[in-house]
């Protein structure tokens, strides 16, 4: 942790190294601040302060008051601090008030991965509470699932703070969200949160958003993850993706890790009343010892964000590339027609286009028993789609664009 730089201003957008005599450290440190300061209003980056979650029914640590408490199991995030304001998540609201926190009504939700670059290599690793596995000083059998992408989505709201993936590999992880509602840009209420779960890196991962064609949109925020004060210590395995079963080896058993998280507004990423309905997915280049718990998003200041399913379960994904079993979507892009290949519908199912400003336009109950429909898309407007499928349980969605 840089020492000259005070703990709101730990987020670094972009350092350069320059060489002064000694006479002019003083007025070097001074300007740095100056800097950092200017960033930091630009930006509205910073680390959250405190976290309060569900481990054993109720859990707060606080960056200046760690608790002593590590949680060694699963546990959904029910609040954090963000310069100086408590937000609740919305995972339990009533939980905080019988505990006289006083906080801000929130709804944050874990964002769904819809791509990841290069999901493991040698050193990847799944990180869980030491006792996720059941077991206190070891691992299961059989081992947890190794499932990458579902933990970080899993939990009440995707927001389970003691599950993760620990040294993602050098490249992209995207998440689809758009619908963002300009009202809340620059707001000063984070729409954006980032978890960070073992060692953090000395390198910055990069984040920005991107239109659908992965163009970036505004700028991007470039966060030196350990520069950023933890705000918790946890108790974790640290299982290994590349062997089958996952081993579990000294060192990466029952061990205590950090926990730092950090939040933004939109306007961090100069995402702006212009701009703002170009968005699509939100970009992490990560430099390659990332450890995430989730990315979570402010659910009130996006519309079809919230369409997103949270609850992620094996075989439902966004990524084109892993379609689905259950619908298909195609042609994508589309021009005057869109057909759906389902599974025989039991007459639960329904399907619905949105715009990306959350507008239904197009509505869909498949006849019981069929298993392809069609939607006549001719008097739509070239634009990205948000095509959802929900059947009563639970809700499946699909980026889709028309030329
Ligand atoms: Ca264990
Ligand atoms: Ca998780
Ligand atoms: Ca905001």
């Amino acid at each position: 942790m840089n020492p000259l730089v005070p703990n709101r201003k730990q987020i670094i957008v972009s350092t350069v190294s320059v060489a002064f005599p000694d006479y002019f450290l003083r007025r070097r440190v001074l300007i740095t601040l100056l800097l950092l300061t200017a960033f930091y209003l630009r930006i509205n980056a910073q680390a959250v302060s405190e976290v309060i979650t569900d481990y054993n029914g109720y859990w707060k640590s606080r960056q200046n008051s760690i608790s002593p408490v590590k949680p060694d199991n699963s546990h959904n995030m029910l609040a954090f601090t963000f310069n100086g304001t408590r937000y609740s998540t919305g995972v339990n609201d009533a939980l905080l008030t019988s505990r006289g926190d006083v906080f801000v009504p929130g709804d944050y939700r874990a964002l769904q991965v819809y791509s990841i670059a290069n999901p493991t290599n040698a050193n990847t690793k799944i990180g869980l509470g030491a006792l996720y596995d059941g077991v206190h000083n070891g691992p299961s059998n059989p081992r947890p699932s190794n499932n990458i992408a579902q933990y970080l989505t899993d939990g009440i709201n995707g927001l389970n703070l003691g599950t993760g993936i620990a040294n993602l590999p050098a490249g992209e992880i995207m998440f689809a969200l758009t619908g963002l509602q300009s009202q809340f840009i620059g707001d000063g209420i984070p729409d954006l949160l980032v978890t960070q779960i073992a060692d953090p890196s000395s390198s910055a991962d990069s984040y920005e958003f991107t239109d659908a064609n992965g163009n970036r949109i505004g700028n991007k925020v470039d966060v030196v993850i350990n520069t950023v004060p933890r705000v918790g210590v946890w108790v974790a395995d640290f299982y290994d993706v590349n062997t089958n079963p996952m081993a579990l080896i000294a060192g990466f058993t029952q061990t205590e890790r950090n926990i730092r998280i950090w939040g933004a507004d939109f306007s961090a990423f100069g995402i702006n009343s212009s701009n703002v309905h170009d968005v699509v997915y939100f970009r992490i280049r990560i430099s390659g010892d990332s450890d995430v718990a989730f990315v979570a998003y402010n659910n009130q200041a996006v519309s079809v964000g919230g369409l997103l399913p949270y609850y992620n379960q094996p075989g439902r994904t966004n990524n084109p590339s892993e379609p689905t079993t259950k619908t298909q979507a195609y042609p994508n892009p589309f021009t005057n027609k869109l057909i759906l290949k389902h599974q025989p519908a039991t007459g639960e199912e329904q399907y619905t286009l949105y715009n990306i400003q959350g507008v239904a336009l197009l509505q869909h109950r498949p006849v019981k028993g069929s298993v392809q429909s069609t939607f006549d898309t001719q008097q739509l407007p070239a634009d990205t789609y948000v095509l959802v499928l929900s059947n009563g349980k639970e809700q499946h969605t699909e980026l889709l664009v028309k030329k």
